[in-house]
């Protein structure tokens, strides 16, 4: 039988060299043809490796940029944002919950109110729902997302659906925008000022100075919704794009979530998901924040004038704040989910080249892309969308794996109950 099994197999490898070296010849090329030869797990098989129906789910949508979306055949979903300037707490448990304990000496280092350095708290400028153009009443935050912390509400679309967004600058000596990932927009919605040759009449959406007002409107073609190998639903992100390295640090970013057309809910939501989560990894540093001599000023005994304290290492270090949806040490709140239920989790990344960021789930896994992993990898403005369904109840560690990152609190816990 071993004897038969090896004439078969050098029998169908034989006729696949065969097959390589006509086609070699022909293309100029030495790779192999992926034919009958095609290893299925572990064993060689015979079916093609791409069938048609599958060459055909690949090919590039050529039709216009607004895809295969008829005018007014979707709904336009209106949000009210403005940049609100708030007091933000890194760590408002006020102890590292990772470890149920005071925060010790390595630690303090990030998170400690001294004389000469600001601690866990920091004026930030942040993304905030109203519920009309009043801007009177902030929406409230339910529960489901009390975990977003610094990141802008999540803005939720479907393909061929419009999103509008009515910004509201609330700082009252800063201009700041709101720039779109993915979505298609004219050069009025884009939400960033540049040698673009556009006239000033399309220039109000890259700077909306304080206490001014800027409407968005961005259109959701095919081509902004999930690929061939995405799931139901990807992230994408919005951040403030006037001084983009300050306006991020200071905390302009929020996440979109487009879901693919008959996929979604009423509200946007994609229907064959029960829960889902949304992570920014990222190591603000409140060196390079608009809001850093202010934070100065109100929480410290020094000011920007002591010029030794802003060029020493160490002050600058403790300002480098390694926050998952900006909180450290653990105390990030509202991570639950359910055992069974079909769980999204969305990934963003920021910063700048320290931020190299390994997102790592304790007790579960989850598939990216088809593949099976438990670590994802997240650069600066990565976006990625990985799904599970938690099967292992108990409270879990989720964090960055990079070393460095650990130690300076790059952690959180989320539960399955
Ligand atoms: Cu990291």
């Amino acid at each position: 039988m071993l004897i038969a099994l090896s004439v078969t197999l050098l029998g169908s490898l034989s006729v696949g060299l065969i097959q390589e070296s006509e086609a070699a010849k022909g293309q100029g090329v030495g790779l192999p043809q992926i034919g009958s030869n095609k290893v299925c797990g572990d064993r060689l098989c015979s079916e093609p490796a791409i069938s048609h129906s599958s060459q055909k789910e690949y090919q590039i949508d050529t039709t216009s940029q607004t895809g295969e979306c008829k005018s007014n055949e979707g709904t336009t979903r209106t949000f009210y944002i403005a940049a609100d300037e708030v007091e933000w707490d890194y760590a408002p448990l006020g102890l590292n919950q990772m470890k149920a304990h005071e925060f010790n000496e390595d630690e303090n280092v990030f998170v400690e109110n001294t004389p000469d350095r600001i601690g866990s708290k920091y004026i930030k400028a942040l993304y905030r729902e109203y519920t009309d153009e009043t801007f009177s009443k902030l929406k409230p935050r339910t529960s489901e997302w009390q975990h977003l912390g610094t990141l802008g509400p999540i803005i939720h679309a479907e393909v061929c659906d419009a999103i509008k967004v009515v910004f509201k600058n609330n700082s009252d000596e800063l201009n700041y925008s709101v720039h779109p990932h993915g979505v298609f927009y004219d050069k009025d919605s884009e939400g960033s000022e540049y040698n673009d040759g556009t006239s000033v009449n399309n220039r109000s959406d890259g700077i909306v100075a304080p206490g001014q007002i800027h409407t968005y409107n961005w259109s959701v073609p095919q081509r902004a919704g999930p690929g061939p190998n995405d799931p139901s639903s990807i992230v994408w992100m919005y951040h403030s794009h006037v001084d983009s390295p300050m306006d991020t640090n200071s905390g302009l970013v929020g996440p979109i979530v487009i879901t693919s057309k008959g996929m979604a809910d009423s509200t946007g939501r994609p229907m064959d998901v029960d829960r889902e989560m949304v992570s920014l990894f990222t190591v603000s540093d409140e060196n390079s924040s608009h809001y850093l001599c202010e934070n100065l000023e109100k929480f410290t005994d020094e000011t920007c004038d002591n010029e030794k304290l802003i060029e020493d290492d160490d002050f600058a270090e403790s300002n480098l704040m390694h926050g998952i949806n900006g909180y450290v040490y653990g105390n990030l709140p509202g991570q639950t989910v359910q055992k069974g239920e079909h769980v999204r989790w969305y990934l963003i990344g920021m910063g700048t080249e320290v931020d190299l960021h390994t997102p790592h789930w304790h007790g579960n896994t989850v598939l990216w892309n088809g593949m099976r992993v438990d670590v994802m990898e997240l650069m600066p403005a990565s976006l990625k969308t990985v799904d599970f369904i938690p099967d292992n109840v108990g409270t879990w560690m989720f964090h960055c794996h990079v070393n460095d990152h650990i130690s300076a609190g790059m952690m959180s816990l989320f539960k399955v109950i």
